[in-house]
């Protein structure tokens, strides 16, 4: 972080959104209103913001999207501050390692092959998330779990039931699950992954499995109350999930790891 910033978030511990100069409170905002693009939407557009308390609202794009609905993008200035040290959020602690340390590690701890198996669960048809992480290719130049030779990988793809994935899971006899959730419409991710847990719950399988949950809305924090061991969110390297899972296996079965 900037010197200066650092300096200033530890002086105070108050922050707000910083624009021009610091502190002065500037939010970009982009959003839909259902009526046509007009000077009267753009003029709506506005108040409706300083409707959000925002000051000194500059309207700085507006495009019809289709018939009835304009998209626009805004400038305001917001008022309130936040005590940064009233801030408290967890994060999955990762130990960086290598694909080759990562494969060296489960060989040497685990002395077998880590089993995982992947799925976005539900009617949810996004699975570009989970093949980032399971598919060979990988994501941002870093390998998907399938590259590891020392990991078995099984992706089962988009709208799979969670009995559907709790059967693989067993057939395999997997050491850990990937659950992937996209659509949080209605909180349907909520739901989704609630679900499988109560489903692992009724069947006494809980323990049995690392079982991670990652999408663009998921959060450590959201993940672990929602019964989960971790959460993954946008931008997770498929190595950052392999040494997660292999870390964790290791200090659960009470063997300290050599890399630490
Ligand atoms: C591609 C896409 C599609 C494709 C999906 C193709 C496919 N095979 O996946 C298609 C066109 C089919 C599609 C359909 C729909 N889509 Co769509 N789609 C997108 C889009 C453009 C990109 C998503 C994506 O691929 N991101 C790239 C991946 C790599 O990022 P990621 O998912 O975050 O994954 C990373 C991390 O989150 C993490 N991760 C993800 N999962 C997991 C799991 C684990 C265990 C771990 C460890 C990590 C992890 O690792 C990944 C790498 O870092 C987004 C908009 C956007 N720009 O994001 C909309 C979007 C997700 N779609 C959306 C919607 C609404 C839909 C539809 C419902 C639309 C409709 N009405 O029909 C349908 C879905 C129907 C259904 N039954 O699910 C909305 C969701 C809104 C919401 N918040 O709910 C979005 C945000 C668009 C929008 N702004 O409206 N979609």
């Amino acid at each position: 972080m900037d010197k200066q910033v650092s300096e200033n978030v530890t002086t105070n511990n108050l922050i707000k959104p910083y624009g021009d100069t610091l502190n002065d409170g500037v939010i970009q905002v982009s959003f839909t209103l259902p009526v046509e693009l007009s000077a009267k939407a753009k003029k709506a557009a506005e108040l409706y913001l300083e409707k959000l308390n925002l000051t000194e609202v500059q309207i700085s794009f507006a495009e019809k999207l289709t018939d009835g609905f304009t998209f626009f993008v805004a400038y305001g200035k917001a008022i309130p501050s936040l005590d940064y040290n009233s801030v408290e959020a967890t994060e999955v602690s990762v130990l960086k390692m290598n694909f080759y340390e990562i494969n060296n590690l489960i060989k040497m701890k685990l002395n077998r092959k880590l089993i995982v198996v992947g799925a976005t669960i539900g009617t949810d048809a996004h699975t570009v998330g989970i093949d980032a992480i399971m598919n060979m290719k990988g994501y941002d130049g870093d390998y998907g779990l399938e590259r590891y030779p020392e990991i078995d990988a099984y992706n089962m793809g988009s709208q799979v039931t969670p009995e559907a994935l709790l059967k693989k899971a067993l057939e395999v006899k997997a050491d850990a699950i990937l659950v992937s959730q996209t659509v949080t419409q209605k909180d349907a991710h909520i739901r989704n992954f609630t679900e499988f847990i109560e489903l692992l719950e009724a069947e006494q399988l809980r323990s049995r499995f690392l079982i991670c949950a990652g999408g663009p809305r998921v959060s450590n924090d959201l993940a672990c109350e929602l019964g989960y061991d971790a959460g993954f969110g946008p931008g997770t390297l498929p190595s950052m999930v392999a040494s997660y899972l292999i870390t964790t296996l290791i200090e659960r079965k009470g063997v300290s790891h050599v890399n630490k």
